[in-house]
């Protein structure tokens, strides 16, 4: 068996992008999440964008709030960042490969760094929706892994202390906390929150780890901020909603944006372009 761990397919779609944006290298990729849509209009210009469904290995996302677009974005520092506006998640039912499809071919287009946001459930009750969190290290409660074959990647710094530093530089008041990847599509039981939680769960959602992973096997760096849109089930009186989801996103959204837009533009800081 040859486990390539998607390289030849990520180098595809990579080649792909590059032909249709007429950039052939892009140094950072920014996967949006739910509430995060809009995001890439702060960062920088858009130069190109291509429906995510035409990019060889990709399909288009079928849940509201999910962009569907991937795009090509030229910072104000001259680098150029690859946005993805769609995920493929893991409750879809098309394989891990799939999920991590994306990160795997930002890191073919170049992309030394992986930025994941994504909005999720918090166990924390003083953690309201609305409230950005760093992702500090996760819990990868789907049962797989991204990686296929003898392939021992280490996890120790995985959203690297270099990168949350960055972060904090911009908002030094940004919480961190444990991210848990459930594998959904249903929200927790209030008990399996409560497990969370005593396991280390601050968040709780349906993505993220498994990328993060991969982006790592793929040699990238990983910074994870999440959007809190709601309490995890049991946390409050109220019951879940995807509509409760969607409005979070809407209030938090320019204040995130601009959050990640700072981040971003403190990265490139003095990193001359390639
Ligand atoms: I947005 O409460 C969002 N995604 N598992 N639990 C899980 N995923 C989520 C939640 C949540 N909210």
């Amino acid at each position: 068996m040859n486990f390539d761990n998607g390289r030849q397919s990520a180098a595809q779609a990579a080649q792909y992008i590059a032909d249709i944006t007429g950039v052939p290298r892009h140094d950072i990729a920014l996967t949006l999440g739910s509430g995060w849509n809009g995001t890439e209009n702060l960062i920088g210009e858009t130069t190109a964008e291509i429906p995510a469904g035409e990019v060889p290995g990709f399909s288009a996302s079928a849940v509201a709030g999910h962009g569907g677009k991937i795009a090509s974005v030229l910072l104000p520092s001259g680098h150029r960042a690859l946005v993805l506006g769609a995920r493929t998640h893991y409750y879809e039912g098309k394989g891990v490969r799939a999920v991590v499809h994306g990160v795997r071919t930002a890191a073919a287009a170049g992309a030394k760094i992986c930025i994941l946001t994504n909005g999720c459930g918090s166990t924390v009750p003083e953690w309201s929706p609305g409230t950005a969190v760093l992702i500090r290290d996760h819990l990868n409660l789907t049962a797989v892994s991204p990686i296929e074959g003898a392939n021992f990647t280490d996890l120790t710094d995985l959203y690297t202390s270099r990168l949350r530093q960055i972060a904090h530089s911009v908002d030094p008041d940004l919480p961190e906390g444990v991210y848990a990847q459930f594998p959904g599509p249903h929200y927790e039981t209030p008990a399996e929150v409560r497990m969370a939680r005593i396991l280390g769960a601050d968040l709780v959602g349906m993505s993220t780890a498994l990328e993060a992973i991969a982006a790592r096997e793929a040699g990238m760096e990983v910074l994870g901020i999440s959007l809190v849109t709601n309490h995890a089930a049991g946390i409050s009186a109220e019951n879940l909603s995807h509509a409760e989801v969607l409005a979070a996103g809407e209030a938090a959204r320019g204040r995130i944006s601009k959050l990640l837009a700072d981040i971003i533009g403190r990265i490139f800081e003095e990193i001359p372009c390639r």
